[in-house]
């Protein structure tokens, strides 16, 4: 019963003759919800858009309820595996939820019922880890007794019943006989495209859509870094490499751009994680090793944002007599994602872990987030920029867009702006007598180095 599992319930208990019921641990995070959702209120925060509605529905009319009991899978026909799988440190995937749920499942399992994955995984899993469980414990064959499908989500905070209903879907059964039941299956709530394929298939292409996402990103950060060593500005360069025509109606002769944007690091429960996941793939289920270097220096290029940040806050200090050892620095921007309060794997902490140890002292502004272990935060902007040395925008929420930059100058002890997110114009803060620094933002060319 999360982002994703939560919505989907919902829309399926909406189909005419669907009952649903939603399992959910009772744990410490997430037991809370189990009641929630029994009295007709939605457990997810921030704006999402007919979700509400529609849980106080399909609860008010009995075809959605949550439990704790795992058994309830003996009546069902169709069960979705909708749990998080994280990576640890060393990028290996944590397959505890998955496992334990696995194996509930496959202990109460009926015939002919359909077990579909949602959850991300690494290639291979569905067949090489969660199938054995499952044959194992219930006595029953995939593909044969009961249907085994991989079928990934494609949903985005702020717009999860949209896009669980518009955004095309992916079905890979394990056998022909299993995509073909998941399509038809889908079919009760997806407005759009449903594309059968394999599960390995499924499986890979949403590890793709994520990585290529991962790749692009940090494409535009290296591009960043040379704009700055070579005294450019990267927004302006992004925008005439993108100012290629798009036609999609003419592929063959489309030779459009889509050039992402370079900024102060890459976090959310995605991006970070999926990459790994196809090069465990590669370890753990492949023929043969193969190169994955663009995808793993990609990944590296990302993480080292929120160290080139600190570098960039260095520099400007100096440039105002200022050392990192006796500065005041406030960090503006917290969550992972611009106007979220969504702090997975976001870079504004690994800036702020890095400048802590190395600095007077380190306050981090986020209008959303009102908490964090470890984390100095405060949601009163003027408090967060009250007599410090520098300012450095980590996530581009919306509020920052509005800073005038005379108050800016009053409010700080030392005018310094580092814009990780390109927030202000360089020329307007340098003309104000700030010392600027930006990523992708050239500050000044210098003399050759060959002369
Ligand atoms: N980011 C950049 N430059 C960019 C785009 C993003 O630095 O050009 C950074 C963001 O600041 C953020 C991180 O990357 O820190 C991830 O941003 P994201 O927009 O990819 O947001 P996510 O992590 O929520 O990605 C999800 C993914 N959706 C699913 O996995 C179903 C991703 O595939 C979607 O493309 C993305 O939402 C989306 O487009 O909203």
């Amino acid at each position: 019963m999360g982002y994703v599992g939560i919505p989907t319930a919902a829309l399926l208990a909406d189909v005419d003759g669907f009952n649903v019921v939603g399992v959910q641990r009772r744990s410490k995070r997430s037991g809370w919800k189990i009641d929630h959702l029994n009295a007709g209120k939605s457990p997810i925060e921030g704006d999402e858009p007919g979700l509400a509605e529609l849980i106080e529905k399909v609860v008010g009319n009995g075809s959605f309820t949550v439990t704790e009991d795992v058994s309830v899978c003996k009546d069902a026909d169709v069960i979705l595996i909708v749990v998080q799988t994280p990576v640890d440190d060393n990028h290996v995937p944590q397959y505890t939820s998955l496992k334990e749920v696995s194996q509930s499942i496959g202990q109460h399992m009926k015939k002919g019922s359909m077990v579909i994955i949602e959850s991300t995984v690494a290639p291979g899993t569905t067949q090489y880890f969660v199938k054995p469980i499952l044959e194992e414990l219930s006595g029953l064959k995939a593909g044969e007794d009961f249907n085994l499908v991989f079928s990934y989500e494609r949903v985005m905070a702020g717009r999860l019943l949209h896009n669980l209903r518009n955004m095309p879907k992916i079905v890979g059964g394990f056998t022909p006989a299993c995509t073909e039941r998941g399509v038809a299956f889908y079919k009760n709530i997806i407005q759009a495209e449903i594309y059968p394929t394999s599960t390995l298939t499924a499986e890979i292409s949403k590890i793709t859509e994520n990585a290529y996402r991962d790749v692009n990103i940090a494409f535009a950060n290296e591009i960043a870094l040379i704009c700055e060593s070579l005294g450019v500005n990267v927004h302006e360069v992004r925008g005439l490499v993108n100012s290629l025509p798009y036609d999609p109606s003419n592929p063959a002769k489309n030779p459009y751009r889509m050039m992402h944007i370079p900024g102060a690091g890459v976090g959310g429960h995605c991006l970070p994680k999926d990459t790994w996941l196809l090069k465990y793939s590669i370890d753990a289920y492949g023929k043969n090793d193969v190169p994955t270097n663009v995808l793993v220096e990609s990944r590296l290029a990302n993480d080292y944002m929120p160290l080139h940040m600190k570098e960039l806050i260095e520099g400007a200090l100096k440039a105002q007599n200022v050392q990192l050892i006796e500065a005041r620095i406030c960090i503006l921007g917290f969550a992972f994602l611009e106007d979220s309060d969504d702090t997975r794997n976001t870079p504004a902490l690994t800036l702020h872990n890095i400048l802590k140890p190395i600095c007077r002292e380190v306050i981090v502004h986020d209008p959303y987030v009102v908490a964090y272990e470890g984390v100095t935060l405060t949601t009163d902007l003027e408090e967060a920029v009250k007599d410090r040395n520098c300012v450095a925008i980590a996530t581009r929420h919306r509020e920052y867009l509005d800073i005038k930059l005379d108050w800016l100058k009053k409010m700080l002890a030392t005018p310094v702006i580092v814009d990780g997110r390109n927030v202000f114009n360089p020329e307007d803060a340098l003309s104000s007598g700030f010392s600027f620094r930006g990523v992708g933002i050239g500050t000044n060319t210098k003399q050759s180095k060959k002369e």
